[in-house]
């Protein structure tokens, strides 16, 4: 049956066209797309640190069709582009792959098929192609595209590959937020850097073919490279700098006026607990899947890998040439160790750091992210709107396992993540994944996986396709005090497409499966943990 997906399928596999050509669609009978966008996944050098130029893998976005600010650029930067796009359009996003390994796109939060989704199962071999098409369907928010090949998402990601995916909606223009250059993207990474200033992650896996990013910093010491790289892929990678838009020791130059601020967390593993240093509130506008109702405070926020949140930052109110730092404070890391033993502090050296792979800068740690220069006096008319938007809210009445919540326990087999007891498996789904569609579900997630010695971890979720409400979340009375170091940070209010819990603790989820039947990932988005086991399908039936 040529379907227009199969056509589209069988170009991509073939690589060498350009685009779909007129006459094909048009005998398809399917709709031309609004906007275009080709991405080539590339090698390249970036200006990082001072000095030698960083070896790194980048997209390069062209606009074949649409308007020309459809595809922003990051100036200098390996990440990006910035995708800008508006409810209601059909893209095309052509992924050309420049690299020497299979790739693909997740568009992370957004509603899409399951074959238009970047599931594993679906790469472009090197030199090959793979055409997403698919109409917006989501809200404005601030999602975001990266790489999903089984095994290889943290790699891919922590040499470069990851974008911003803006949606844009009249509920949203209604709001008049701040836009424009006053509309700030800051996307929020850690790395770790050798002497020639190349990257460093596992020992036996650098970016390009000649091994010229290869970790050869970790594997020294004690331990041979081996034991270093399964921890870190047990544990997940940490960098000892952070970069914000693909540069360290960020300043942002404002003026005496409002800013949207959209925040993600596109590390591998590195949980932020971030805080203004004069400790000023901060003010949330949105989360993953969009602007809230109405704004939240919060003394700080929480923000986990893959995780979005959006900030209305008000600098009117400081004199010019004040200098704000942004910080993330210390909390209790994520290597909570059974009993008195938790907190960052313990885990920077001794044997048991050498075992954590690179923890000089652990989970739980204090530094600063980024500085706000208060440079320009300017007046802005724009006030924070009291109301945001309209969420739709789902009944958890209504959903088909009202009284029996459908669990996902993480768990730790031979040293092995998985989902209740099982590991990842490319086309696999286990009878209790199946859920239908049109249904709503309520999910729960729990996180009481120990690794024994070595404690427990926080785990960020992830479920492909969908957004979600946070019902209600629990935590284990013993690990009460190291989850309630970041809890205040929770924005849970908003849609949400991943749950973040702390050792000890469980969250349940309400979950509607619509439009798509198929397979789909839920996984931890740190994405070592992903890539080892904690990953599964859920499929959705007809
Ligand atoms: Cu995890």
């Amino acid at each position: 049956m040529w379907t227009r997906r199969n056509v589209l399928k069988s170009l991509a596999a073939g690589g060498g066209m350009l685009a779909m050509p007129a006459t094909i669609q048009e005998a398809l009978g399917a709709p031309e797309p609004d906007v275009e966008i080709f991405l080539t996944a590339t090698e390249w050098e970036a200006p990082i640190l001072s000095g030698r130029a960083t070896p790194v893998w980048t997209y390069r976005g062209k606009v074949v069709k649409g308007h020309a600010r459809s595809v922003q650029p990051i100036p200098g930067s390996y990440l990006g582009p910035i995708i800008r796009v508006r409810k209601g359009q059909r893209v095309r996003l052509v992924l050309e792959n420049g690299l020497d390994e299979a790739t693909n796109i997740h568009w992370h939060g957004l509603h899409v098929p399951d074959d238009m989704d970047g599931h594993p199962r679906h790469t472009a071999a090197p030199g090959k192609r793979f055409v997403y098409e698919f109409e917006i369907k989501d809200r404005a928010g601030t999602y975001f595209f990266h790489p999903h090949p089984h095994g290889r998402t943290g790699k891919q990601v922590y040499f470069g590959l990851a974008g911003l995916f803006l949606v844009s909606d009249e509920e949203e223009q209604a709001a008049k937020l701040p836009s424009d250059e006053y509309d700030v993207p800051l996307i929020l990474q850690d790395r770790s850097f050798n002497g020639r200033n190349g990257l460093v992650f596992l020992s036996d896996e650098g970016a390009g073919g000649g091994g010229m990013m290869g970790g050869g910093m970790m594997g020294g010491g004690m331990m041979g490279g081996g034991m270093m790289d399964m921890m870190t892929r047990m544990m997940g990678f940490l960098g000892d700098r952070i970069l914000v838009n693909g540069r360290p020791d960020a300043t942002l130059s404002v003026a005496t006026r409002p800013y949207r601020l959209r925040l993600l967390n596109a590390s591998n593993a590195r949980i932020f607990k971030l805080a203004w240093d004069d400790e000023s509130p901060l003010t949330v506008i949105g989360t993953d899947g969009g602007l809230l109702e109405a704004p939240v405070r919060r003394s700080y926020v929480t923000l986990a890998p893959g995780e979005r949140l959006e900030l209305w930052a008000d600098f009117s109110r400081y004199g010019l040439g004040t200098e704000l730092t942004m910080r993330s404070l210390a909390f209790a890391g994520d290597m909570a160790m059974g009993g008195g033993m938790m907190g960052g502090g313990m885990m920077g050296g001794g044997m048991m750091g050498m075992m954590m792979g690179n923890q000089s800068l652990p989970n739980g740690a204090a530094f600063p992210v980024f500085k706000v220069r208060v440079a320009r006096s300017e007046k802005a008319p724009a006030t924070l709107p009291q109301r945001l938007s309209t969420i739709v809210r789902y009944r958890p009445e209504d959903a088909v396992n009202y009284r029996r919540p459908r669990v996902f326990n993480i768990t730790m087999g031979m040293m092995e993540w998985g989902i209740n007891g099982r590991r990842f498996e490319m086309e696999g789904v286990a009878e209790d994944e199946i859920v239908r569609l049109n249904t709503s579900e309520i999910w729960e997630f729990t996180n009481d996986a120990s690794m024994g010695m070595m404690g427990m971890m926080a785990h960020p979720m992830h479920i492909h396709g969908l957004q979600f409400r946070i019902l209600e979340r629990s935590v284990s009375p013993s690990l009460a005090e190291a989850r309630n170091s970041v809890s205040a940070g929770y924005v849970d209010e908003g849609w949400k497409d991943e749950v973040f819990l702390m050792p000890g603790e469980r969250a349940r989820v309400l979950v509607a499966f619509k439009d798509f039947p198929g397979l789909f990932p839920y996984h931890c988005h740190m994405l070592e943990h992903g890539d080892t086991g904690l990953m599964r399908n859920y499929r959705v039936r007809a």
